[in-house]
């Protein structure tokens, strides 16, 4: 102990005095120590997980075409298993979170990485989907894609929307359950009205309207008991099984509120024929909102 001291007081008294080794000493201290902080800080910077973004919806409505447009290329044909694959926002594209960078900030490109998971939309296949929303930790939205011309048909609407209507239930589940404990807060959702090149094609107030109206249908039949939810997540039997405030009434997307989900149906089509244009910017103006 007393050696301790007398090392510590020899040290001291060296460090105070002006001898040559000791300003040296100080100088290089009091310069590299901000150039270390630096370091950390932008080491600790560069480590965060990147956004991420689930795509899903039925089958052939283009959510691995939209994929595709950005991520590396991959045949299109029905998905099998769920793929993620890390994309770059398209330039010209702000990220909500960084809308006051200096666009030459070296950071930015970084932090316009997001990963995308594309699920397969078949109805046996769509446990991955759950597995997906209800695992991922640094989710940030949920992007339903819905062939919009497929819609106008009673099948191809019922499909989506029962599937619409399960996956919110997911959702609503997810936040219910968290409310306990810190847990994953609510999540933004983004209806992609898709094939709106297509001259059958939906537009995307109506594919909002009808999708709406469908679910208030799924809803009041699945409350008489007539239909068992697809949908089985571990939890209290408490929990509640339908979806939005009630569970009574016409259904709008604006009763998700509730369970902090913010719906949004914007239109776009993510492939085209001949000299047509993909247009896909408003989902990708929606996703970097949600960073
Ligand atoms: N006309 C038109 N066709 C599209 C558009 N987007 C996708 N398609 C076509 O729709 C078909 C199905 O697209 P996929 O991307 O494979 O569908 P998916 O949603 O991945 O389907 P699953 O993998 O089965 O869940 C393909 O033949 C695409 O070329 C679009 O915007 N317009
Ligand atoms: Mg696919």
């Amino acid at each position: 102990m007393a050696v301790d001291m007398d090392t510590a007081r020899e040290w001291l008294t060296w460090s105070f005095s002006p001898t040559i080794g000791a300003m040296v000493f100080t100088l290089l201290l009091s310069l590299s120590l901000p150039i270390l902080f630096h370091l950390f800080l932008y080491r600790q910077r560069a480590a965060v997980v990147v956004p991420s973004f689930v795509l899903l919806g039925p089958s052939g409505a283009g959510k691995t075409t939209l994929l595709t447009l950005r991520g590396t290329p991959t045949a299109t044909h029905t998905s099998q298993a769920p793929q993620t694959v890390t994309c770059t926002l398209p330039t010209g594209i702000t990220v909500e979170s960084h809308k006051y960078r200096a666009s030459d900030d070296p950071s930015t490109k970084k932090e316009r990485q997001i990963e995308v998971t594309d699920t397969p939309g078949h109805g046996k296949l769509r446990q991955h989907a759950y597995d997906t929303i209800t695992a991922a930790a640094s989710l940030k939205g949920l992007i339903f894609v819905v062939d919009a011309a497929a819609l106008s048909s009673p099948q191809g609407l019922s499909e989506a929307a029962t599937y619409l209507h399960d996956t919110l239930l997911v959702l609503q589940k997810r936040h219910t359950g968290a409310k306990s404990s810190k847990g994953p807060a609510g999540i933004p959702v983004l209806i992609a009205a898709n094939k709106l090149d297509l001259f059958t094609a939906l537009p995307a107030q109506l594919v909002k309207k009808r999708l709406e109206d469908e679910i208030t249908k799924i809803r009041s039949t699945r409350a008489k008991g007539l239909l068992d939810s697809a949908v089985d997540i571990e939890g209290d039997d408490e929990d509640r099984e339908w979806l939005g405030e009630g569970g009574e009434g016409d259904f709008n997307f604006g009763q998700m509120k509730e369970a902090e989900i913010e719906v949004s149906v914007l239109g776009g089509n993510a492939s085209a024929k001949g000299d047509e244009k993909t247009q896909v910017d408003a989902w990708w103006t929606w996703i970097a909102q949600q960073m």
